[in-house]
């Protein structure tokens, strides 16, 4: 039985990581943070309490095979130790402070994660001696290409960060790649463009609008604020791109690659598929600042909405001191040496996602109506 160690196994990568290698038999380890309430919520169908086996005194699923840790990765004796028990054959590096906006406002914390953590990491593995049987995943971005120099975007396309966050990943990034060549260390980055599913943490700007316009379909939140509408993404499958982090590392040599789709769409564009999956289509009028999103042409009775209501508004405390205006990957070399392809396409995420959230609102406005909740938490 192979033996795996996931850094940021709570994440919504980690989550699916998770899934598919205990699919594949794997025993999993996974680190989380201590938090001052439940932050399990995306691997809780996976995890079985040691009690309840015991209780049971029944065989045991694959579900047992998910093992959990407290640490943290601004700690190299709590990662030592995990390490050195765990001797895992692969470690998937996917624990960081992922947003980009939230970066600008915790530069030197980003950093000692997403940067100091990896090298913490790779640091334990080489001094408990394991260089030659812990294979290492970096969990690279397409942030690392920030004011692009190249469309596409491949691997060699030169680098240009735009963010603390991306700055932070450059080094981990780079000491992924020193750590290969100076210790012969199995060590690769995935450099993955934008994914999402219905996992996707409630603030990146994917999950921020089928979350918002289904609340607002049920009369939950009356608009959606939103920043750059023109920014233009890559965006693909959370599954579909976890797979090629376990590929990654089943090769004989370590070697880095970009996976993206191919196809760019803006954040306007992303709202329109979004309302129009809801049966609402958008009217946009005024710019920059200024511009508003109107519904026409309402083709689902909503209690709560208005044909020429506004249901979209700029809110400039979502642009960022820095943007990165356009991301487009060339996923060929993964292609090519490794058979990888997207399977889900943007239309069927969006429709996965809005079926997700809006399945929640309704439950939400459920429990609203009846008193059981008072308000339902968004991005402020
Ligand atoms: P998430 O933000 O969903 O998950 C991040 C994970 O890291 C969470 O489990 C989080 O724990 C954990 N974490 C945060 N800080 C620490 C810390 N100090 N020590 C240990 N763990 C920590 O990210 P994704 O799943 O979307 O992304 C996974 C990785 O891939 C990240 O490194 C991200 O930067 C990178 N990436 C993501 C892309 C995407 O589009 N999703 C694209 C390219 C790269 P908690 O749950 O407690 O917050
Ligand atoms: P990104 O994702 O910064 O690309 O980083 P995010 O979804 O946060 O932003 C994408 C684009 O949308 C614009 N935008 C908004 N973004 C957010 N979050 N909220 C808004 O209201 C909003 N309005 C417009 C942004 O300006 C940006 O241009 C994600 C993260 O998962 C990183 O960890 C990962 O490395 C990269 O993707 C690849």
């Amino acid at each position: 039985m192979k033996v795996a160690l996931i850094t940021g196994i709570t994440g919504q990568d980690g989550s699916y990581l998770a899934e598919l290698l205990l699919e594949k038999g794997y025993e999993v380890h996974g680190i989380k943070r201590r938090a001052s309430s439940f932050n399990t919520q995306r691997i809780d169908h996976l995890y079985r309490d040691r009690h309840d086996i015991e209780n049971e005194g029944s065989p045991v699923s694959h579900h047992s095979s998910l093992f959990l840790h407290y640490g943290d990765l601004t700690d190299s004796s709590n990662l030592t130790r995990i390490i050195s028990e765990v001797q895992p054959d692969e470690v998937y590096n996917l624990g960081a402070q992922s947003h980009v906006a939230v970066s600008f406002e915790s530069p030197e914390y980003t950093a000692d994660v997403d940067a100091m953590g990896t090298l913490r990491l790779l640091e334990a593995i080489r001094f408990l001696g394991l260089e030659k049987k812990s294979r290492f995943y970096q969990a690279s971005t397409s942030e690392l290409f920030g004011l692009v120099q190249e469309i596409p975007q491949r691997e060699s396309t030169p680098f240009y960060p735009r963010s603390p966050y991306a700055v932070a990943k450059l080094y981990a990034y780079w000491i992924t790649v020193n750590y290969r060549e100076a210790y012969g260390m199995y060590a690769c980055n995935g450099i993955l463009f934008n994914h999402e599913s219905s996992r996707r943490g409630e603030t990146f700007v994917t999950r921020k609008i089928t979350r918002s316009l289904a609340n607002i379909t049920q009369g939950l939140e009356e608009c959606l604020y939103v920043g750059n509408m023109n920014a233009l993404r890559d965006w693909g499958h959370a599954k579909d791109y976890v797979r090629m982090q376990w590929m990654m590392l089943q090769q004989e040599l370590p070697r880095d690659y970009v996976i993206a789709t191919g196809v760019q769409y803006s954040v306007r564009q992303f709202i329109e598929k979004s309302a129009a999956q809801l049966g609402i289509s958008i009217r946009w009028e005024g710019e920059g600042r200024e511009e508003i999103g109107v519904i026409e042409n309402l083709s689902t009775p909503y209690a709560s909405l208005r044909e020429g209501s506004v249901i979209v508004r700029v809110d400039a405390r979502y642009f960022r001191p820095a943007e990165v205006e356009t991301l487009l990957g060339d996923p060929a070399k993964a292609k090519a040496d490794l058979g990888w392809v997207p399977e889900i396409t943007l239309d069927e995420m969006v429709e996965e996602m809005v079926a997700h959230d809006l399945d929640l609102a309704r439950r939400h406005a459920l429990l609203k109506a009846n008193g059981y909740i008072v308000e339902v938490s968004k991005e402020s």
